[in-house]
């Protein structure tokens, strides 16, 4: 990252505050009505490098929020968004998610990519996407925005690392060309009740589609994806909030499924 100012230093320890703390605090517009979402963009990597320093944290991949329509539309804005992913964010289908160590959780049917490549430029297209994939799992991403009330604007979601918190990984992972990623079903129970239904045309039409978009991106800021990046591509369908004590597994057609229990 290039210099920090001190204006970047005071976001990035307000937001790891929050999120060290689990307290929900006010959106970072309110008093910097002014920031830019290329500064939001720079204050993700901030906040990484910060958590470098505080707890040997390393970035693993990336992923895409904001990636339905429905989303879109209701955040008036018609673009994607995308948040990195860090080494400590990862959970696991054994060991319960800790809900007094986060704020307001939610979580997100997703299909996680894993890279076998780099990928990086403009010009990269969704068959270098599939193609630069290892595998695919189903995954289950835990927002958690630091916001009070989940309520933000496009720049503050981006600083905030897209409210990035938990993911966890199913154990079925399959090469990207034995099923048909664009038109994979899902259904979400939670304490064995169907919570949510979703499918992966939601995800822009197609998970690589909003891959691809996002090496577009990254490109546009000198970076791309790394061979052993992990990308969460985007949610098949609305988050689904939970508290301790709640159950949830997510099931995807051809791909098997992915669970997670909070305590
Ligand atoms: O992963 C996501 O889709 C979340 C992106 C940020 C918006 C939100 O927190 O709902
Ligand atoms: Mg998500």
């Amino acid at each position: 990252m290039s210099l920090i100012t001190n204006k970047e230093k005071e976001i990035i320890n307000y937001l790891y505050a929050a999120e060290q703390d689990a307290v929900e605090v006010i959106k970072v517009t309110d008093d910097y009505p002014e920031l830019t979402i290329e500064e939001a963009y720079g204050l993700q990597d901030g906040l990484l490098a910060h958590k470098l320093v505080e707890n040997g944290t390393k970035k693993i991949g990336l992923k895409l929020g904001l990636t339905s329509k429905a989303k879109q539309e209701m955040m008036g804005v018609n673009e994607a968004i995308y948040g990195v992913l860090h080494n400590d964010m990862l959970a696991y289908e054994w060991e319960p998610v800790v809900h007094a160590q986060l704020i307001h959780p939610k979580a997100e049917p997703e299909i996680a990519f894993f890279m076998d490549q780099d990928l990086k430029g403009a010009d990269i297209t969704e068959e270098d996407v599939i193609n630069a994939t290892k595998y695919v799992a189903p995954a289950i991403e835990i927002i958690d925005s630091r916001y009070k009330d989940f309520k933000f604007t496009l720049v503050d979601v981006v600083a905030d690392n897209c409210s990035s918190a938990k993911f966890i990984v199913g154990s079925k992972w399959v090469s990207p060309d034995t099923v048909d990623l664009g038109n994979i079903g899902m259904v979400m129970t939670k304490n064995g009740k169907v919570a949510a239904t979703g499918s992966s045309a939601a995800v822009l039409g197609h998970p690589a589609t909003a891959i691809t978009w996002a090496v577009h991106q990254l490109a546009a800021r000198g970076k791309g994806l790394k061979k052993g990046d992990i990308i969460l591509s985007g949610a098949m369908s609305g988050a689904i909030a939970f508290d301790s004590g709640d159950s949830i597994i997510a099931e995807f057609d051809n791909l098997g499924s992915v669970s997670m229990f909070c305590k």
